[in-house]
């Protein structure tokens, strides 16, 4: 396997109230990515700006924020060859209208305020800053998965 990667995912509040937390880990296992961290729990005001410090002088923020708060998520951890962009890949686009089916947004949304899943984006360094800001280091476990020999030449 080339360098491994680790990326940060998160089921949001639609998608956890609408049962999707299992399809959603299976399409990652299935894929053969190892999921090395998993947590449900509440996001509170600070944490989602935190994690959306990016979008906090946008005017769909205060939007955003009660959304991401108004429920349980469940936060991961992937890794795996590339995990970054293939998870981004198998997301779909920020707006479920334009994912193509196939894609978890594609397959489970339609508007874009409720797009189910998070999942970090390409740019250096976004995975690492959000598996910190989730998950402490003793929270990461290390293991081998028993398919790793035939998932990777
Ligand atoms: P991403 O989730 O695909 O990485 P970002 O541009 O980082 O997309 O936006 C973060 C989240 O903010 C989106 O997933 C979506 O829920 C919400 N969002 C982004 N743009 C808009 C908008 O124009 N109106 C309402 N919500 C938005």
């Amino acid at each position: 396997m080339a360098e491994a990667e680790r990326t940060f995912v998160m089921v949001k509040p639609d998608g956890v109230q609408r049962g999707l937390i299992g399809e959603i880990v299976s399409r990652f296992e299935d894929r053969g990515l190892k999921l090395i961290a998993g947590k449900f729990m509440r996001i509170d005001d600070e944490l989602a700006r935190e994690h959306y410090a990016e979008h906090v002088d946008k005017p769909f923020f205060d939007d955003l924020s009660s959304f991401i708060t108004s429920g349980p998520v469940f936060a991961m951890v992937w890794e795996g060859q590339d995990a970054i962009a293939q998870v981004r890949t198998m997301m779909g686009e920020t707006d479920p209208a334009e994912s193509a089916p196939g894609t978890i947004r594609g397959d489970f949304g339609l508007d874009l305020g409720r797009n189910v899943i998070h999942g970090s984006d390409t740019e250096e360094g976004s995975a690492e800053r959000e598996i910190g800001l989730f998950f402490d280091e003793a929270e990461l476990h290390d293991y081998e998965r028993i398919d790793e020999t035939w998932l990777y030449e």
